[in-house]
Parts: structure tokens; sequence; C-alpha cells
């Protein structure tokens, strides 16, 4: 063969790839695996394999009915190599392929794999950029260059005159670049709740649950019900219904949360995005039109175009300019391990089951969620970031490192030291008990500060000021909180710091 092996990954499900684009039909071969290698670099969640073998079966049938030639290996053949750099060197060689094309990864270690692989091949291996982000890696490098903080605000207002999204001329459509101010509103259980649109698998992801049943029971998270989309045409539909229906009051209740609603007025749809099922700047183009017709308040929509073309495009950028050294932050050093119960969701706090226990059933919670719950316990209680990390990577089906780690290791356990957000975001079980309704069924009590019978959040708020002073303490954003703990009585200082220290105990034990 004089073509080419074009190598097409799970989370790389698009026609209009690198990859494919710089490929010939009639000289070129596609190549797909589900290797084990990726499968369980992490213990995914059942629903994440799931949900990217089935997209990915899906996707190669696609490639061949539009005239490529798929050489697709499954799972279970008994020729499987179990990686990906084994299967490239295996099909190059049957093919005698002249070269390697892939579009570069997500993720470090595997580019850094993918760099390797051209010795031991003997062909070269073309690496290609990922062109389905609006900024490329240098663009991202050129905008933080010689910049003394790299807020994310500023570089979305540059990404809003790019893109031309919501904007009148070169002024923000409304007057203002953001109405984040707006869209705190806590949400209350007798609203009209927009559900997902759910798919109901068919044959070829029947046979994916059956073999994600038999290789993988013992990953975390519940595999059905299963109802993600796995196809283009099925995520354009989800996203369609989230438009008409949730997108409304998506700005007002995008910080909300309540017991029993799993996803509120949120999208869903970050997993079909970041497979490359939906195009980024395709779905923000849709959310401007709804704002245009009138159908939804801006608020709305610029709250889910920033998400998506300023915290997303933002987070990747950080993540390539900063790794590897970024994987290693922890800068309150930080050696709890994780506790248990982010596995089970057996714990008596409200909030942390509920989070936990919808991520187990549907490999799935809102941001909220996952900063004010998951994530703020896991940073004052000082667990150690990289095993938060190591979850958050597992058990959520959007998660890939590029996206998920600077917002683990960045916004929400600062382990970074601020270099993502100017703050830590730490709360106590006030803002909890504010932004939901999760306090009312709890066996602690929100309003209590001290004791057995007291909200953790609250002295664990306190104890992880007290503790990290020196690292925080030049933090402006923080000085008043300071002189609160200042200004505190100390027998009250001391009591918050016993009820922490017995708590703390009790969770390593
Ligand atoms: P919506 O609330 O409807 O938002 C719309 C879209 O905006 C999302 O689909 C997503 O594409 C984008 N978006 C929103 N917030 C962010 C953000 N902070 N960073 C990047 N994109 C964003 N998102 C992932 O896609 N993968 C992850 O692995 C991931 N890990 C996270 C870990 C932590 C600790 C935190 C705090 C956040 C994480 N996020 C991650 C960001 C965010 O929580 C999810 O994108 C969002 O919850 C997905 O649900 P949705 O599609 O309903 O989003
Ligand atoms: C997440 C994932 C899983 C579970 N399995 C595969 C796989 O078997 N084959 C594959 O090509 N990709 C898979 N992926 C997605 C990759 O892990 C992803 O491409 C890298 O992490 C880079 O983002
Ligand atoms: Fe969570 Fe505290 Fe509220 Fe219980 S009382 S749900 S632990 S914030």
């Amino acid at each position: 063969m004089t073509g080419c092996l074009v190598l097409i990954l799970g989370d790389q499900l698009t026609p209009s790839l690198s990859s494919l684009t710089a490929a010939r039909k009639a000289s070129d071969r596609i190549l797909m695996a589900e290797v084990a290698a990726e499968a369980t670099y992490v213990r995914h969640h059942k629903k994440k394999i799931a949900f990217v073998f089935s997209a990915m079966r899906h996707f190669a049938e696609e490639l061949r009915g539009d005239g490529w030639t798929v050489d697709y290996v499954r799972y279970d053949d008994p020729d499987n190599t179990g990686s990906l750099g084994d299967e490239v060197a295996r099909f190059a060689r049957r093919h005698d392929a002249a070269r390697v094309v892939v579009t570069e990864p997500g993720e470090w270690r595997l580019l850094r794999e993918m760099e390797a692989w051209s010795e031991g091949l003997g062909r070269p291996v073309e690496i290609l950029p990922d062109t389905r982000f609006l900024a490329s890696r240098e663009d991202f490098a050129a905008w933080a260059e010689g910049r003394k903080q790299l807020r994310m605000e500023y570089f979305y207002r540059d990404m809003r005159r790019r893109t031309g999204l919501l904007m009148d001329g070169d002024q923000p459509a409304g007057g203002k670049w953001n109405y984040d101010a707006e869209n705190r509103k806590p949400a209350s259980s007798d609203l009209f709740m927009p559900q997902p649109l759910e798919t109901a698998p068919d044959r070829v992801t029947r046979g994916v649950l059956n073999l994600v049943a038999q290789d993988f029971g013992d990953h975390f998270g519940d595999l059905e019900p299963f109802w993600f989309a796995v196809t283009r045409e099925q995520a354009e539909a989800a996203f369609d219904r989230f438009v008409g229906e949730a997108l409304p009051r998506f700005g007002d209740f995008q910080d909300a949360m309540l017991r029993g609603e799993k996803f509120l007025y949120h999208s869903v749809v970050s997993l079909y995005i970041n497979a490359g099922l939906l195009d980024p700047l395709a779905v923000c183009r849709k959310v401007e039109q709804a704002y245009r017709d009138g159908d939804v308040p801006l608020n709305a929509a610029e709250g889910f175009i920033r998400q998506i073309i300023g915290w997303r495009e933002y987070v990747r950028g950080i993540y390539w300019l900063k790794m590897p050294g970024y994987a290693e932050s922890n800068f309150f050093g930080a050696d709890r391990p994780l506790p248990d119960f982010y596995w089970s969701g057996k714990t008596e706090m409200t909030c942390l089951a509920a989070a936990i226990g919808q991520t187990k059933e549907e490999a799935y919670a809102h941001h909220i969620q996952r900063l004010m719950i998951t994530g703020n316990f896991a940073m004052l209680a000082g667990v150690d970031p990289h095993e938060v990390h190591e979850w958050y990577l597992a058990v959520y089906a959007d998660a890939y490192e590029w996206v998920e780690m600077p917002n683990t290791l960045g916004m929400s356990q600062f382990a970074d030291g601020g270099l993502l957000g100017s703050k830590p975001y730490a709360a106590g079980g006030n803002y909890i008990s504010r932004m939901s309704d999760y306090c009312e069924e709890c066996r602690f009590d929100v309003k209590r500060k001290t004791g057995k019978d007291a909200c953790p959040f609250n002295y664990l708020y306190w104890d992880f000021l007290a503790r990290n002073r020196e690292k925080l303490d030049g933090n402006p954003r923080l000085g008043p909180v300071y002189r609160t703990w200042d200004r505190m009585a100390e027998d009250k200082q001391a009591a918050y710091r016993e009820s922490a220290a017995s708590f703390l105990a009790e969770l390593s034990s």
C-alpha cells in the first residue's frame, strides 16, 4: 500500500477532523480500535465506556457509508493487542502503510506515546493539530504571553470578538459582556422540569452494553438504563430539545441544585461535544439564533455561550500551556486519601450523597455539583488533588484530561495556587443551603456551626482557611474572610478547629 493509515480516536468522531480532511478515500485506510489501555488507564464509569465504544462503532459505519475503507478493531477481537500503539503497528505493517496520520489527542500522555511511535514503526507518524477548537494551542500561548494573570473573562471577550457571537458591531449584545450576576437563583421543585432527550439503545449499542457488562462489570457506575445519544443526528436532536425546553431558564438556575432533579436546566451535551459528535461553534450559533429570535433571554444565551467559547476553550489552553508540570500541582500539599464514599455514595451528608449518587447512576453531575459539593468538600478536607483528579477523570462521561484536569486541579482544588481562579471556591453549608434543597433532608444541621450535629462544611470551611493561612493570607479577595476569623473569640475558633479535627480523624479511619 502506498497510502496512509489514519488513526481516529474515540473522542475524534467528527467528519471534518484534520486527519480525515488530509486523507484520500482512494488510497488511505482508517483505523479505529477499542483497546484496553484507553478503557482502563483510569477505571472509567461503565456508561462512559459504553458511550465511547458505541459512538465509535456508529462513526465507523458512517465513514464506511461515506466511502472510506475502515479497519475497526473490537474490544473482544482475539487479535486485539490492547494498546493504540500496537494496533497502529499491526495495521501499518499489514497494509505496508507509507505513513501514519493522526489528529493530536486530547491528553498529554497519549501525545508523548504517539511522538515515540515512528521509531518503532520505521515510518513517519504525522500528528496534525486538532482544529475543532476556536483557539489553537499557539493562539492561546500568544494570548497568554506576557500577561501577569490569565483571567478567563478577557480571553472570553477576545473569543466573542473573534466569532462575532452576541456582538452588535464591536459592542457586546445588551451592553454587557457577562450576565453571570443574574444567573444565581435557587430553583424550587414545583417548576416545570424539562428532561434531556433519551435515545433508546439500538442493536449496536445493545451489543456494546453486553460487552461492557461482561468485561467492565467491576468498574464504577450503573450501566443501565443507557440513554445517551451515540450518533451526530441523535446528539443534535438532544441539543434541539435543550434549546427548546431548558435553555430559556438555563441562565437563571445555572447554579441551583435540587434533590431528585439531576439535570435541572443544563444541556447535558458536554459528552457529545467532547467526543466530536457536536460542533462547539455550531451549538453556540444555534443558541445565539434562539436569542435573536426572541425565544431565550440574553442572560441564558450569554451564560451558555460563555461556557463553551470561554471556559471550554480557556481550560484547554491552560492544559496545553502548562503540561506536563500542571499534573503535579498541589499548592496546599494536601495528602488525605479520597474518602471511600466517593465510590459508594454512602454518606450521611445529603448533598454529597445526591451528587455522588447521580454520578454513579448517570456518569453526570452538573457544574455546581462538581465544583461546590464534591470539589469543595475534597478541598476543605485536604484530599490529595491527584486522587481527586483521577476520580473526576473516571466518573464523568465527558471527562478527558484536557478539560477535566484544569477544572479539577485549578478551578475546584486551587492546587495550581491561583493560575486559573483568583481565589479558592471554598464555601460552608450556608451556600449549599441557599442554592439547593439538600439541607432540608440532612441528618446534619446547616445552621449549627460546631459539634457532632453541625453541618461539616461549616467547620471544615474555617479549618481549611486557618490551616492554609500562610498560603492564602496575601490573597486580596480573602482579606475580609480572614478579618472575620480574626474577630472571632478564641474559644469559638478552637471549637471550629476541634470539630474539624474529630470529623477528619473519623474520615481517615
Ligand atoms: P452545561 O451546564 O449545560 O454547559 C454547557 C456546556 O458548556 C457544557 O456542555 C460544556 O461543554 C461547557 N462547559 C461548561 N462549563 C465548563 C467548564 N468549566 N469547562 C469546560 N467546559 C465547560 N467538563 C467537561 O466537559 N469534562 C470534564 O471532565 C469536566 N470536569 C470537571 C471537573 C470539575 C471539578 C468541575 C468543577 C467541572 C468540570 N467540567 C468538565 C465542567 C462542567 O462541569 C461540565 O462541562 C458540565 O457540567 C457538563 O454538563 P452540561 O453539558 O449539562 O453543561
Ligand atoms: C475514553 C476512551 C475509551 C474508554 N476507549 C477508547 C478506545 O478504546 N479507543 C480509542 O481510540 N479511544 C478511547 N477513548 C478515548 C481516548 O482515551 C482519548 O482519545 C484520549 O484520552 C485522548 O483524549
Ligand atoms: Fe450538605 Fe451540610 Fe446541607 Fe447536610 S447540612 S446537605 S452536609 S450542606
